[in-house]
């Protein structure tokens, strides 16, 4: 860890250092959908600073976590139509947009955190073009620790899940839902503790990490740890913001964006173990989902699989292929 550090630092001085003497100043709000506590909301703040400190504060950055500016839901939107110059958001949200978005949320395709980079990997080259048309620059992307299923009580299988109110976050948890008989509610993170609190949902998949950010233990009692997927944020800035900023400037902003990337990464990969850790210690069972449970998801996950892969055509399969072939 102190090397990772020594590196990071290493890295924010030499971006410091290429900053130096920029044109004038200039602010850039950075909407973000998660809460100030949050490990992603965390890496933003440390970018904002990077970035305002490595250009010696002609481009200053500051974030607005927890929906504060723009809800999780018009965050992309107010960046591709400059209302924001920068923003962070979930990158399968945007799914009905476009299937790509969807290709960290495959149930069972890429479980591990090795496998979210690869799979990221993969995919990369994609996404810039895809950005690149809604009138985006792709930054960096980070992924949320493994997809677990959390409940009011035990769950044992697919038939257990009957007519459960859950909440969903993207298209492909609603499909989860639907496909294992409960009744999807799309509700965003930082909304949820009411939620729970309030029988709008008593169910949802996520990560320990919004589990605990969340406090979900107040409502929820079982958490059942699947690795279904590891779903991504991802931060972008408006093409236009992008194009005005001087190449000094340029790669201060993709320095600090590559030093967020590790290190949002090593957060989320030691936040796993202890927000997991956390949820047993606030009183919720924490177990392995059983094997009766697991093996039903991963069916219900081949059936989304197939289903994903038909609707992102030849460039969905490209990607998926190279990720196999990656491993
Ligand atoms: N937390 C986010 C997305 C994935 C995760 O682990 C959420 O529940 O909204």
């Amino acid at each position: 860890m102190k090397k990772t550090l020594l590196k990071a630092a290493t890295a924010l001085t030499a971006v410091a250092l290429l900053g130096a003497g920029t044109a004038s100043a200039e602010k850039w709000d950075m909407p973000m959908g998660y809460s100030a506590s949050n490990f992603h909301s965390m890496t933003g703040a440390e970018f904002a600073k990077c970035v305002t400190q490595g250009t010696g504060g002609d481009l200053e950055i500051v974030t607005h976590p927890g929906g504060s500016l723009f809800k999780g839901n018009e965050i992309k939107r107010a960046v591709q139509t400059g209302q924001a110059q920068i923003g962070e958001r979930l990158l399968s949200a945007h799914q009905n947009e476009n299937p790509l978005f969807g290709v960290d949320s495959i149930p069972f395709l890429a479980t591990s955190f090795a496998d979210s980079i690869k799979l990221w990997k993969a995919a990369k080259p994609e996404f810039d073009k895809l950005m690149d048309d809604q009138n985006l620059v792709l930054l960096y992307s980070v992924p949320w620790p493994a997809q677990g299923l959390y409940f009011k009580k035990e769950v044992n299988s697919v038939a257990d899940m009957k007519g459960i109110k859950f909440r969903s976050y993207n298209t492909a948890t609603g499909r989860l839902a639907e496909l294992t008989g409960m009744l999807p509610v799309q509700i965003e993170a930082a909304e949820i503790s009411q939620a729970f609190a309030t029988g709008v949902a008593d169910s949802m998949v996520s990560s320990g990490s919004t589990g605990y950010d969340r406090k979900v233990w107040e409502s929820l009692t079982h958490f059942y740890e699947v690795d279904a997927w590891l779903p991504r944020n991802y931060t972008f800035v408006n093409k236009d913001s992008w194009g005005s900023l001087s190449d000094a400037t340029k790669n201060v902003v993709k320095g600090c964006a590559s030093i967020a990337e590790y290190a949002g990464y090593w957060r989320a990969v030691q936040y796993q173990e202890f927000t997991i850790g956390q949820l047993a210690k606030n009183g919720m069972t924490v177990a392995k989902a059983g094997s009766k449970l697991k093996g039903e998801l991963e069916g219900i996950g081949a059936k989304m699989t197939g289903e994903w892969l038909e609707k992102a055509g030849p460039t969905g399969k490209a990607i998926v292929d190279a990720f196999k072939a990656s491993k």
